[in-house]
């Protein structure tokens, strides 16, 4: 991934779907007219279509459903996120790899993306199922100037911040379960599982793993969840291509993210509520102390489920599941 290919995926995307001459790009780029040509090859190679046309040059034709990180960053509008990508074509745990790079300084904003995950895992050590190629498996390190009990508000953030672009990129209306599932039609298409690294008063760096289901078919999941999974592509009746999706998901958690920063948590709280299923209903919460059932009365200003049970007594809850 050199500094090369990054820029000449830049002029693609600049010249969204144009020609663009060879003079030109190697002008640009600074390199020979020969090297074009073998950036060029390689970008075939990973399954772009590219056209080439005497006089005229290259031009884009198509980009292949890959998430690797030429697919992300070309035509990536963020400042900062996804700026470095580590991609994988199979990985046990995306979200191992981005805590190993965390821990050893890695910047804000860098992304871990894989193909495949051979050992995906939930909160408490649970499954998550990531077959090859069908959906988008990734974890996104941030550095957040806060501290550690804050960081729940973050997984909040993300919720929202993905709900946003899959309305955005798909036309689909998802609802957020509180803590960290995105449902659509009641079925979970979306995990998401945020870890810290932090001292006793501080955030050192966050890790957002977030699991999409893409484009699997409902013969595809496994039995055990099959009825409580969904896709994207299933709910939409469509395919859907994922570096897109990406792309509109780092956008949306850098502007909120951004916002949040600034302004804290509030104006998240608010969109958070708009997508919320759970507010005003009857929950029961499963949590490692045992099940709180209850009338769920909202989110605090530190993303923590209230509860009003039967004596309207209101518990505030840190973790657990939820079950409508
Ligand atoms: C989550 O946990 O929902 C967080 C999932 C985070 C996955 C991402 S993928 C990239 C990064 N790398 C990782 O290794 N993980 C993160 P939790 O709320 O505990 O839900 C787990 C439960 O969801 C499982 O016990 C299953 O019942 C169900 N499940 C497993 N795979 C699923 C899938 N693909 N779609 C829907 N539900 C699934």
């Amino acid at each position: 991934q050199s500094d090369t290919r990054k820029k000449l995926l830049e002029l693609f995307a600049e010249a969204n779907g144009e020609f663009l001459s060879g003079q030109k790009i190697s002008e640009q780029l600074g390199c020979s007219r020969a090297a074009v040509w073998k950036h060029i090859e390689e970008l075939r190679k990973e399954g772009f279509e590219l056209e080439a046309v005497r006089r005229l040059g290259y031009r884009i034709v198509s980009t292949p459903d890959k998430v690797t990180a030429n697919e992300i960053q070309l035509g990536l509008k963020t400042e900062t996120l996804g700026h470095t990508i580590h991609f994988f074509e199979e990985v046990d745990s995306t979200q191992r790899i981005a805590a190993k790079l965390a821990y050893e300084g890695a910047p804000e904003g860098t992304l871990v993306v894989a193909e495949e995950q051979k050992a995906g895992r939930g909160r408490l050590d649970r499954k998550w199922f990531s077959p090859q190629g069908t959906g988008i498996w990734m974890s996104l390190i941030l550095r957040p100037p806060i501290p550690p009990q804050q960081a729940p508000q973050l997984t909040l953030l993300v919720a929202v911040a993905i709900s946003q672009a899959i309305q955005e990129v798909t036309g689909l209306v998802p609802d957020i379960k509180w803590p960290n599932d995105i449902l659509l039609h009641g079925k979970k298409c979306v995990g998401i599982l945020t870890e810290l690294q932090a001292d006793p008063d501080r955030v050192r760096s966050v890790i957002v793993g977030i699991g999409i289901n893409v484009n699997q078919t409902g013969a595809q999941f496994p039995e055990d969840i099959r009825a409580i999974a969904t896709s994207l592509a299933m709910e939409k009746g469509e395919r859907i291509k994922r570096a897109p999706l990406i792309q509109e998901i780092l956008l949306r958690i850098e502007r909120l993210y951004k916002q949040y920063l600034a302004h804290g948590f509030r104006p998240v709280k608010l969109l958070w509520e708009g997508y919320a299923v759970s507010i005003g209903k009857p929950v029961t919460a499963r949590t490692l102390g045992g099940a709180i059932r209850g009338i769920a009365r909202g989110i605090t200003d530190d993303g923590l489920l209230i509860l009003e049970d039967e004596h309207h007594q209101l518990h505030y809850i840190h973790s657990a599941d939820i079950q409508l």
